[in-house]
């Protein structure tokens, strides 16, 4: 099993049955409200019609088609779509099936780029300490979480830096949005620019705000400070917003929310409403021209049997429709300000070190139990489960990251059970 404990698991399982709207049904007919959207991906609610019907109808019309040297209409329509939705000058699209795939596909997109236009000196990948992109080794290895990358340090990719990590807590707990303090982390990048230089470094990728490590928010300016030195040095940046993206932030993506454009970004989860498997990543036009000048022929050795699947498509579609029917791109902005101020309310509850939010985002840091690190917030797992609420921890922070469509009622059931389960200390 993915990420689990599995024989804790299956000495006491919990099975989902069943899901709709703001909820899951549990095999022994409990209703669970969705704190989580799944894991960050089912922004428009769960079981759309729009979405079930939309993937049915294409199967029975063309359940397959082949990628490679071949295309379909609905690959190309649902590109540009979503390129109505991307930030302005980011227009060109390559679909994966994973988050994993989009954010490896995006890293040899970058070393590939530079290479076709003449510098293939640039090869060093900068990643982020607590960043998290997915499991591919391409991932781990500019990746930040050293869980994932204990087994395999020996074999990550070689050339690879990190940044450091964002979060003071000394200066920052309790930020409301993004955190005053640290945009000058950003100037670690001068240092490895100076390091190794420019002309060695292909990529910068981050996450705009880290979700898996615990919600980490962005100081205010620091995107703009790293845009400000990868633009100095020639160096692309990639903003992973595979769970930024689609609304999470109050604006379509992370990008737009913050003002700072990437040069590519990496996709998946919302894309199809979690429905089924898909990502893409979206480079600026300028990226796609620099292939087009070679040789004719293939341009670019890479891609997936499923890439651009045409069930994939039809749900990518009939998803991004409801999230423009419903504005539930920009209701993130809407919202926050009540999600923010119930959440700010748990502040002094026992063992709270942290609350940190920023549009549909939370999270709450506890302090770890002694010599058992993570255990406080699986408990506070458990028992919201028990109480009819699924969240989600890593580590000791709890992180919230409802569906979209969240109403305020639910609101006040989530920070309710959270309240009665963390007031038990
Ligand atoms: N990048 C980011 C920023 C992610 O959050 C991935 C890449 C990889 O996506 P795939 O589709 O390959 O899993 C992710 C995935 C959690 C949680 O609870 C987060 C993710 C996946 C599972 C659980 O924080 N993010």
């Amino acid at each position: 099993m993915p990420f689990t404990a599995n024989r804790q698991f299956k000495a006491s399982p919990r099975l989902l049955a069943r899901a709709s709207g703001m909820h899951y049904w549990t095999a022994d007919g409990r209703q669970i409200l969705d704190a989580v959207a799944g894991l960050w991906c089912v922004n428009a609610g769960h079981g759309r019609t729009e979405i079930a019907q939309a993937v049915a109808r294409q199967l029975e019309t063309l359940d397959y088609a082949p990628g490679f040297q071949m295309g379909h209409a609905s690959a190309f329509t649902l590109a540009n779509e979503l390129t109505r939705l991307t930030p302005a000058g980011l227009d060109r699209v390559f679909f994966t099936n994973s988050g994993s795939e989009s954010v490896d596909t995006a890293l040899k997109i970058a070393v590939a780029y530079h290479r076709v236009r003449g510098e293939p000196g640039r090869t060093r990948l900068i990643g982020r300490e607590r960043g998290y992109h997915g499991v591919g080794f391409g991932g781990i290895s500019v990746g930040g979480i050293p869980a994932n990358r204990r087994m395999w340090s020996a074999v990550t990719l070689p050339g690879v830096d990190h940044l450091p990590h964002t979060h003071d807590a000394a200066k920052n707990a309790f930020s409301r949005g993004a955190p005053e303090h640290g945009a000058q982390l950003a100037d670690e990048l001068e240092r490895l620019v100076a390091l190794h230089d420019a002309a060695n470094i292909a990529a910068v990728i981050i996450e705009p705000i880290a979700g898996s490590t615990g919600v980490l928010i962005p100081p205010r300016g620091y995107l703009q400070r790293i845009r400000q030195i990868c633009d100095k040095h020639g160096i692309l940046l990639i903003f992973d917003e595979v769970i930024t993206g689609f609304g999470r932030t109050g604006s379509a993506f992370a990008a737009q929310e913050f003002g700072v454009t990437p040069d590519l970004m990496t996709l998946a989860k919302g894309l199809t409403n979690g429905s089924i498997p898909m990502g893409a990543v979206v480079a600026k036009k300028s990226i796609y021209d620099a292939f087009m000048q070679g040789p004719d022929g293939i341009e670019l050795f890479h891609g997936y049997t499923y890439s651009a699947h045409p069930a994939a498509c039809a749900a990518g579609l009939a998803t991004l429709g409801i999230y423009q029917q419903e504005r539930l791109l920009t209701r993130a902005k809407t919202l926050s300000g009540a999600w923010e101020s119930a959440a700010h309310d748990l502040r002094s509850l026992p063992h709270v070190l942290d609350i940190r939010n920023y549009g549909l985002i939370l999270g709450i840091e506890l302090e770890p139990l002694a010599g058992k690190p993570g255990a406080r917030a699986f408990e506070a797992f458990l028992r919201c489960f028990e109480r009819g609420v699924f969240i989600r921890t890593t580590g000791d922070t709890i992180a919230l990251s409802p569906p979209l469509i969240i109403e305020n009622a639910q609101i006040d059931q989530i920070f309710t059970t959270l309240r009665e389960v963390l007031s038990r200390g």
